[in-house]
């Protein structure tokens, strides 16, 4: 892409509703514009990091065997009344009345319609294991919406649901979700720890949350040091292997760590002292499993091994995937503006042309822009006439990891430079040796 021809409204003065800096930075890079409280429009730089995360998320899925659909944001009040959550959900729920006075609402989860789908089409316990997942938009009526996407009222997630035959199964499909929710955050660069949590409008008693340490999360966490060094990394794993995926939920939830809700001080107290902390945390995704809670309430139940119906076990596990721009940005910036990890940044290479209208700077600089274009290197390049030290500010703000800068002197001995964003290291070298140092960061982030 070229700036010239790109929409980047970056701003200049932090907006002053923005209380956090993920907030601001999201408006100042040009990623978001608020429509009404806690709804937000996606721009195209913050609509590419967005769709960079559903592809992560999309493809940890699919790897752990869940199965992709999409169901509406509008569903039928009636259904939720089966569950008895249409009154339960209370405020929190837009409720919506269509021409013919039916009642309707803006889904804020999707138990009851997938299963609604699921008592219809799934009669028999030979079609099990099932686990059906989408990313859509939800609606919660949050008293206070605040944080810019963090905690908005229209917002992405990823929902699944398992359907399973029994409470062992099931357990399986929650160790399954813990195992790819690990991998899913350590490929957009965080570090989410799973932790004890309460189950609240979803029921049921197993429940983890994922929370992302930092300053500015809503929840407070409690746990023992040694979670923080854990990480899945690249191990192989076989998600069909039940004991296998059983062991990493252990290794992963075995220490202390719990929400507030669930804090336990005297368990906390066995923690070694040197090793407890308190922290604030962002949640970004929890697990449930609920057993029997939604299909004994809208009767979904399949013939079982023995001919006799059986209710199926179920749980749902969820990812914040908006929210997840805002936790990234929390967890990953400076002074000067975000620092994308590889995994999900908008542009891999920002190009700064640094005498934009030179003939031999811009032929240089178009001969990389091509380059990277056709390997995939997805360059942002800044072709405009800003002034160098403009240019340098918005690559930094806008937090691309890699940048390429290319100036009359350099081009005169041959030489680029290469820039971190994170360290801020610049290294001189030719242009194709840039790209090739490129292409092996990258050959690690599909
Ligand atoms: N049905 C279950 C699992 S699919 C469910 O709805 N779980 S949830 O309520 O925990 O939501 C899942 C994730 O959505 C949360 O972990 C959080 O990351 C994200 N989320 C929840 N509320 C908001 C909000 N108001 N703004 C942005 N993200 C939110």
């Amino acid at each position: 892409m070229r700036l010239s021809r790109y929409f980047l409204p970056v701003l200049k003065e932090t907006p002053a509703e923005a209380q956090i800096v993920s907030h601001r930075l999201m408006l100042r890079a040009g990623m978001i514009k608020q429509s009404s409280a806690g709804i937000y429009s996606w721009l195209p730089l913050g609509y590419r990091v967005l769709r960079r995360i559903e592809q992560i998320v999309h493809e940890e899925q699919q790897r752990a065997g869940h199965i992709p659909m999409l169901m509406p944001t509008l569903q039928s009040a009636d259904l939720w009344r089966e569950s008895g959550r249409y009154d339960a959900f209370g405020p929190e729920m837009l409720r919506i009345t269509d021409r013919h006075d039916r009642e309707m609402l803006y889904g804020p989860t999707n138990e009851e319609l997938i299963t609604d789908i699921v008592r219809a089409n799934v009669g028999s316990y030979k079609q099990l294991p099932l686990t059906l997942y989408h990313i859509q938009w939800k609606f919660r009526d949050e008293v206070r919406p605040r944080f810019g996407v963090m905690r908005g009222r229209e917002f992405l997630m990823k929902d699944g649901y398992n359907f399973d035959l029994t409470r062992e199964d099931a357990l399986h499909a929650y160790n399954r979700h813990l195992v790819s929710y690990l991998r899913t955050y350590e490929r957009m660069g965080l570090q989410a720890i799973p932790m004890r949590a309460d189950s609240g409008a979803m029921g049921g008693d197993d429940t983890h949350e994922f929370l992302v340490l930092a300053e500015t999360g809503e929840s407070e966490v409690f746990y023992d040091a040694e979670v923080t060094e854990l990480s899945f990394g690249d191990r192989e794993i076989d998600y069909d292997d039940v004991a296998e995926c059983a062991g990493v939920m252990e290794e992963f939830t075995s220490r202390y760590a719990r929400t507030d809700e669930t804090h336990d001080a005297a368990l906390f107290e066995k923690v070694p002292e040197e090793r407890r902390r308190t922290a604030r945390g962002i949640e970004v995704g929890q697990i449930f499993y609920f057993g029997t809670k939604y299909s004994d309430a809208l009767g979904a139940t399949v013939q079982g091994p023995d001919g006799k119906p059986t209710a199926l076990h179920m749980g749902s596990h969820g990812i914040g995937v908006s929210r997840l721009l805002g936790a990234i940005i929390e967890a990953s910036h400076d002074d000067k503006g975000i620092i994308w990890p590889e995994g999900v940044t908008p542009f891999r290479v920002g190009i700064v042309n640094l005498k934009q209208g030179d003939s031999a700077t811009d032929s240089a600089c178009d001969g990389i822009y091509a380059q990277c274009v056709a390997e995939g290197l997805d360059p942002l390049y800044d072709d405009t006439k800003e002034r160098a030290g403009g240019k340098f500010a918005t690559m930094d703000l806008i937090g691309l990891p890699w940048r390429i800068t290319v100036g009359p002197r350099g081009l005169a001995a041959g030489k680029v430079e290469l820039t971190s964003r994170r360290s801020g290291e610049s290294v001189e070298m030719a242009p194709e040796e840039a790209i090739a140092k490129l292409r092996e960061i990258y050959a690690s982030h599909p």
